[in-house]
């Protein structure tokens, strides 16, 4: 149900390609992009999908699209090429670990989507696969940005005819959470369980030990500042999107989860700062924010936010989903100048929405007990 979660299976660091595989790998797509038509920058997003209507975007969104998983990748070739030819797709994050697939990824959807966005996620970022191709996560997150614009996929604000995307660039640090910890249980400790520690590598200065991975990922986000407030002045709805989690009640309490410390490794509090500064404190009854990473369906509303996650996640979580995850596509999150009803089903907004968080209960839930128990013995 987690991702990122699991060690790192010694002995299983894949082959690394040649330096400067990447640049090679990129150009076969540009070549075809150009093909591809619909790369102007005066893009025409209407909604006369289906032959009428005044001219307003739809807006789809996804999340944790792992394309390193065959099938995931597989489901994003599936992904019609001409229903969504007029639409805007917001990916929020963890496209894939290696570059090829990233830009293979980010070049399908540029094919079937009018116009795409994008922010990193954690997975995006290791440089196992390709260990000597990159200095480190920061070089391999600037070749993704290159990349994206040479695909003409977006990854700062823009204005899609009067609705304002503003992707937001984000990390997490430990002391996100502030809820109480679970004891007495055999619990890996965070550089153990989560990869991202060993799989990312940071300049001196950056880690993920502290808060300035996320103090710098969002500081990142100020150069946009100008166009954000354009975006704020012209555009009547805004919709803000990161990868990860702006808030800790949009995360199940650590009772109910199989890795209790999860919240230590997801979110973000200068990343709700931003989303704040950018919607209203109170936020606003058209303010939406978009994210990912947790793997958990979601849709709420939070002092005046919509906070909403749709992730494609890993092939045995989508198993479990209704007719085995069958009919899964992108979210329609906004359609014909309006928000769309709740994504359902969200077992565990759904939930929240009926059960009281109850965060000092430390009380594991009996399938977390279940499988603690088991590993004791
Ligand atoms: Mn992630």
């Amino acid at each position: 149900m987690v991702p990122d979660i699991l060690p790192i299976p010694v002995g299983l660091l894949p082959q690394c390609m040649p330096r400067g595989h990447h640049i090679s790998v990129l150009r076969e797509y540009v070549r075809r992009d150009v093909r591809g038509g619909c790369n102007g920058r005066q893009q025409q997003i209407s909604s006369s999908h289906d032959g009428g209507g005044a001219l307003s975007p739809r807006l789809f969104i996804i999340s944790d699209l792992h394309t390193d998983y065959k099938e995931n990748m597989t489901w994003v070739k599936s992904l019609s090429k001409v229903r969504f030819r007029q639409d805007a797709l917001l990916v929020a994050g963890d496209i894939a670990e290696s570059f090829k697939c990233f830009v293979s990824t980010m070049a399908l959807l540029k094919d079937r989507f009018c116009s795409v966005f994008f922010v990193p996620g954690n997975h995006d970022l290791w440089c196992r696969r390709e260990g000597e191709n990159w200095f480190n996560s920061l070089e391999k997150l600037h070749a993704l940005l290159d990349a994206c614009k040479t695909l003409g996929v977006e990854t700062g604000p823009r204005n899609v005819q009067g609705l304002g995307i503003i992707p937001l660039f984000s990390w997490y640090h430990k002391s996100f959470d502030r809820e109480k910890d679970i004891s007495g249980f055999p619990i890996p400790a965070l550089d153990v369980a989560c990869k991202d520690y060993h799989a990312c590598t940071w300049p001196q200065g950056l880690s993920n030990g502290d808060i300035s991975l996320a103090q710098y990922f969002d500081s990142m986000n100020e150069k946009n500042h100008d166009l954000v407030e354009e975006i704020q002045r012209i555009c009547h709805t805004v919709v803000t999107f990161s990868h990860f989690v702006p808030r800790q009640e949009l995360c199940p309490e650590k009772r109910m989860l199989f890795y209790p410390e999860l919240p230590k490794i997801i979110g973000s509090d200068p990343l709700e700062a931003r989303i704040r500064s950018i919607h209203g404190e109170g936020g606003n009854p058209s303010a939406c924010h978009v994210f990912g990473h947790t793997h958990f369906c979601w849709d709420s509303t939070i002092a005046g936010i919509r906070y909403i996650q749709a992730p494609l996640a890993y092939p045995r979580e989508q198993k479990r989903r209704m007719n085995g995850g069958e009919d899964w596509l992108p979210f329609c999150i906004y359609r014909d100048g309006e928000f769309s009803d709740r994504l359902s089903p969200c077992y565990w907004s759904d939930y929240y929405a009926q059960n009281r968080r109850e965060p000092d209960n430390t009380q594991l839930a009996p399938w977390v007990a279940r499988r603690y128990y088991r590993k004791k013995s």
